[in-house]
């Protein structure tokens, strides 16, 4: 076992590298998790999280995020929130709360200013034209949910054996307004549990909240089985379900971390994730989708 946190997308690097140090001083596993989404947060060159990210139908950017701490499976998380600077801090303090652990809109608003959290307008220039030139398309084009939707999610393992996860993400570019992805619901976007490891996942919320798939993927990694193994009979016999039931699946991607530090992913996507362990730097690797045995090269170390 060795320290150990895994992020989705490219942008994860940046949280990594915000967050190892950390980790590396044998801090709380919560904590780096919250450390690395911020910094992925604040940034306004990611157009799917936080500051600059990109916003609903209305102009309005509108964000989910959640935290889990894998120790005793507290819970918190914002869902359609506006104005919250860095909701995934938010969400980790509403973990610590005896009830009302998921709050929405204008509640999650009001918790976060009555709570000493900063407000901001969310909405970046560049996200701004990003939503006017969409506007003009849309006048004439049917609207692709997948452009500029990607959710960061970390998952850390600590030098104590504690684990956390957590996700952050604005959700679908345009989305109605009041739409909430599979990201701040338990079991489908992300679980954890510091005995066994934790499971978190990115792509269409409408598909990936159709099963408890970060849930299944802990169960089964609880049977003994490798991270990818347990992502495996997780992810891709749900993916045929759908296609037998004449549905047609869209994006899915995982992310997997068990507590002794193996990781895993599944995707039918071509997806980048970011890894750290001990004090190596900061992987970078590209999966692309082959059946159920995504090809994983190394694409960059920070
Ligand atoms: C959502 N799952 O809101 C998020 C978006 C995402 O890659 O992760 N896109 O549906």
């Amino acid at each position: 076992m060795s320290i150990t946190m895994i992020g989705t997308w490219e942008m994860a690097a940046t949280g990594l590298a915000a967050a190892m140090p950390q980790l590396q001083n044998d801090a709380w596993a919560g904590d780096a998790v919250v450390t690395a989404i911020k910094a992925v947060e604040d940034n306004p060159n990611f157009q799917s999280v936080g500051f600059g990210g990109l916003p609903n139908a209305a102009g309005i950017v509108e964000t989910d995020a959640a935290f889990m701490n894998g120790d005793n499976f507290r819970i918190g998380a914002v869902a359609g929130a506006r104005d919250i600077a860095n909701p995934i801090a938010v969400a980790q303090a509403l973990a610590q709360e005896p009830a009302n652990n998921l709050l929405v809109g204008t509640g999650a608003t009001e918790y976060a200013s009555t709570h000493g959290f900063v407000l901001k307008n969310m909405l970046t220039p560049k996200a701004a034209q990003k939503w006017a030139e969409k506007q003009k398309q849309l006048a004439n084009s049917e609207l692709n949910p997948y452009d500029g939707h990607d959710t960061v999610c970390m998952l850390a393992l600590d030098s104590q054996q504690r684990m956390a996860v957590g996700t952050s993400t604005s959700g679908l570019f345009m989305k109605r307004t009041g739409r909430v992805g599979d990201s701040p619901l338990p079991g489908a976007g992300y679980y954890v549990d510091s005995q066994i490891g934790g499971a978190a996942a990115t792509g269409m919320g409408e598909d990936i909240m159709k099963a408890s798939l970060s849930y299944e993927t802990v169960r089964l990694m609880g049977t003994g089985l490798s991270a990818t193994e347990a992502l495996r009979q997780a992810v891709y016999p749900f993916i045929a379900k759908l296609q037998d039931r004449g549905e047609k699946p869209r994006e899915f991607s995982y992310v997997a971390l068990r507590a002794d530090g193996d990781f895993g992913i599944a995707t039918n996507v071509p997806f980048p994730f970011a890894v750290a362990q001990a004090d190596g730097p900061v992987q970078v690797y590209n999966a692309v989708p082959n059946g159920d045995h995504p090809i994983i090269t190394p694409l960059k170390t920070n």
